[in-house]
């Protein structure tokens, strides 16, 4: 029996309208039973890690407090994937839906299924600057604090959805 742990889930589409998909996803999982969602971090566009000849990826991290051991999560996840119709196509691919397990509370898991801490989540911008929105101070385990890792990871190509669209308009701003 797992106590409850948290952990942040990273998600990521683009195509058939990725700012949609990602709050599809986001409303389903706060439906989920057995987690608890916690904030979402702000939506961010960057330009595709791996094949060029795709669309720009909107990309955002979730917190949910759980109660599922970690396979039982990542069931969830891709339960949703498919649920939003994604077909796996070539690695790093254009896809409707990405949800990966970026981290499990502090574990480190490394099996045929599942990776955790996400093996890439150290290296990528459009992974940790909203990761840090929700937790600036979390440490990835085996590879050092989040701080650290944004400090020698260029923002480059990763930027805000809203800054992009000119938020300035925002009537409630
Ligand atoms: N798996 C193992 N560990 C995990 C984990 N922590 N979370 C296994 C989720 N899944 C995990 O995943 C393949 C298998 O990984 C799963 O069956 C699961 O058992 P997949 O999502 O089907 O394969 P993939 O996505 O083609 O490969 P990969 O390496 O997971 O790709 P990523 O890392 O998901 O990257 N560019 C931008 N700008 N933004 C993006 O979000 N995403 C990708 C995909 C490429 N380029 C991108 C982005
Ligand atoms: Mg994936």
């Amino acid at each position: 029996m797992h106590g409850r742990v948290t952990a942040y889930i990273g998600l990521g589409s683009n195509l058939e309208d990725p700012v949609a998909q990602i709050h599809q996803a986001v409303v389903a999982l706060g439906q989920r039973e057995g987690m608890e969602l916690g904030p979402v971090s702000e939506l961010y566009r960057s330009p595709p890690m791996g094949p060029q000849d795709q669309p720009d990826f909107v990309n955002a991290v979730a917190r949910v407090v759980t109660a599922l051991d970690p396979l039982a999560l990542l069931d969830v996840l891709q339960a949703q994937e498919q649920a939003q119709a994604r077909r796996r196509g070539r690695h790093w691919g254009p896809r409707t839906l990405d949800l990966d397990l970026l981290l499990y509370g502090n574990q480190v898991l490394d099996t045929e299924r599942l990776t955790v801490p996400h093996p890439g989540l150290h290296l990528r911008a459009f992974v940790l600057y909203p990761l840090a929105e929700l937790a600036p101070g979390v440490r990835i385990p085996g590879r050092g604090s989040l701080q650290e890792l944004l400090a020698v990871c260029p923002r480059e190509g990763v930027r805000r959805l809203r800054e992009d669209t000119g938020s300035g308009t925002r009537p409630d701003a």
